[in-house]
């Protein structure tokens, strides 16, 4: 059949026309790939897995490098990046396979082999679904690419100007029907991805708690604008991973086992966890990444069962001395097992706020432990909870220049003013947040311009693990400031001054704020 990608006699088509039917042959089978990937929850994502593959095999530089230039959107800009590159691929193959169809066929090949391969690495793929729907996906890319080309011939009699040449013509509704199947297809993929992963989410109730914390009262929140609440709602709570989307696991078909070094190895379903004795833990997750001042740093009241309860379970052995946790998405984080047993209140935590944990953090299950960093406990989409020793194992950021050993710093951050804001002269009410997990805060010591260093009135702390809010009031002249803070801990450390970059386990450093008053 491909004998006839050039009509006997008729000319080579146009190498632009050539080039936009592969691109066009890319696009329905890259688009396709997501519309499988919403029709069965065993097909990943094509372009989230290859874009797991090169975050995988990238070097750290890289890595560092994307993080810092596009920040959260790292992943968006690595996903766009995929596609462009594919498309691109697709117009130099296209042009290519002017005369012969084995360019694109060959072209096609690689790409499925490449895409199987990386679907296949997602622990949540089946390898059946995965082969069919890429061949699929690959026979619907070259019958595009192959129709448009014959759509840009002109006919013998078109040729021979019997009838008016409308090859043109037919090329551009190709194309265009080939870019309207792609947007329909991804969209439609896209939305059957979400709505099966909130329907069945929003289905779920959160059972009670054995023990219920209180809500915050005026004593523990200022309640002022600007300020950070105390508790951060689950929309407005920062968020950090390596997902490029947001794992979709269905609570049936999910378990969390307990393996590794233990007396028995352990498997609960959703519907056990929710079923065990579950407390409820005021506890603020901080990223390593954050630079001081910033805001990759929240409060939750977390819902779970103790991790005690569930390694207990299991039996811990002898010499097991970390604990791993593994996520759906292959992600992995390391802590010393004796964090589990030191009397910290370290949850596998299935819900937020009292609410079914939100799939951007983590559903159905993920880790909270109080005053570790997140990239060393915090695993969510949790999978597997994997005993082992200390050298046996590095979790994912490890190897790519994070500490291996991370508890959080003390911290102390001021939210209002903000940097560069122009605020009324005369008494005003500066105002930020505190935290060190596990220790809490003792004293938020606040200083304007080269005035002395003030005690602030904090906040009644909700837990030991959880952040508290300080306030001072300043009387401001007219004119530029400078706000400086430090936090002293519940073991009488107080923040020093020397910025510290957050990498390798944490930044250190008083944030302080330049900002200008005016009557
Ligand atoms: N599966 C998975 N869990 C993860 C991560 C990840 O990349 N994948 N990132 C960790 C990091 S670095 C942090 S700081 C916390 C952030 O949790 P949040 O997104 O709920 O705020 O999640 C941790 N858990
Ligand atoms: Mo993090």
């Amino acid at each position: 059949m491909f004998n006839t990608v050039v009509t006997d006699g008729a000319p080579p088509i146009d190498r632009r026309h050539a080039g936009w039917a592969g691109v066009a042959g890319v696009a329905v089978s890259l688009s396709l790939t997501e519309l499988f990937a919403g029709i069965s929850s065993a097909v990943p994502s094509a372009i989230s897995s290859i874009g797991s593959a090169v975050i995988d095999l990238a070097p750290s530089w890289l890595k560092d490098f994307a993080i810092s230039a596009f920040g959260t959107a790292d992943k968006a800009v690595l996903a766009i990046g995929i596609v462009v590159v594919s498309l691109m691929i697709g117009w130099f193959v296209g042009q290519a396979s002017v005369r012969s169809p084995a360019p694109m066929v060959i072209a096609f090949l690689i790409a499925g082999a490449v895409g199987i391969a990386a679907q296949i690495a997602d622990p949540q793929s089946e390898t059946g679904p995965v082969i069919a729907s890429t061949l699929l996906a690959m026979g619907a890319g070259i019958a595009t690419w192959y129709g448009i080309v014959r759509l840009a011939q002109p006919s013998a009699s078109e040729r021979a100007g019997d009838v008016e040449d409308m090859s043109r013509r037919r090329f551009v509704v190709g194309l265009a029907g080939a870019a309207t199947v792609a947007v329909i297809a991804v969209g439609v993929g896209r939305a059957m991805v979400q709505s099966r992963a909130e329907a069945q989410r929003a289905a779920l109730i959160l059972p009670e708690p054995v023990e219920r914390q209180a809500d915050p009262t005026a004593e523990n929140d200022f309640g002022l604008t600007s300020l950070s609440p105390i508790v951060v709602s689950g929309a407005d709570f920062y968020r950090i991973d390596t997902a490029l989307v947001v794992p979709t696991v269905d609570p049936d078909d999910w378990s969390l086992r307990i393996t590794g070094l233990v007396d028995r190895e352990v498997e609960l379903s959703y519907a056990e966890i929710n079923e065990m004795p579950l407390v409820e833990r005021y506890v603020t997750l901080a990223c390593v990444s954050n630079e001081v001042g910033d805001d990759l740093v929240g409060n939750a009241l977390w819902t779970g069962v103790p991790l005690r309860d569930i390694l207990d379970m299991a039996g811990v052995q002898a010499g097991a001395d970390q604990i791993v946790g593994r996520s759906v998405d292959g992600w992995t984080a390391g802590f010393p097992t004796d964090v589990a047993f030191d009397g910290r209140d370290a949850l596998v935590a299935v819900g937020m706020n009292r609410e079914v944990l939100p799939a951007k953090h983590g559903f159905p299950a993920r880790l909270v432990v109080p005053g570790l960093y997140g990239y060393v406990s915090a695993t969510k989409w949790l999978r597997e909870i994997e005993l082992t020793t200390w050298d046996a194992f590095d979790g994912y950021w490890i190897p790519r220049g994070w500490a291996k050993e991370a508890p959080i710093k003390t911290q102390s951050r001021i939210d209002r003013p903000r940097r560069g804001q122009a605020v009324p002269a005369g008494s005003y009410a500066a105002a930020g947040v505190a935290w060190a997990p596990t220790k809490g805060i003792a004293a938020v010591e606040v200083q304007l311009d080269d005035g002395p260093w003030t005690e602030a009135e904090l906040t009644e702390p909700l837990s030991a693990d959880a952040w508290v809010q300080w306030k001072l009031d300043v009387d401001l002249a007219d004119g530029n400031h400078t706000l400086r803070v430090r936090a002293t801990d519940g073991t009488g450390f107080t923040q020093p001054e020397p910025p510290v970059p957050p990498r390798p386990d944490g930044a250190e450093g008083w944030h302080s704020v330049t900002f200008s008053a005016s009557t």
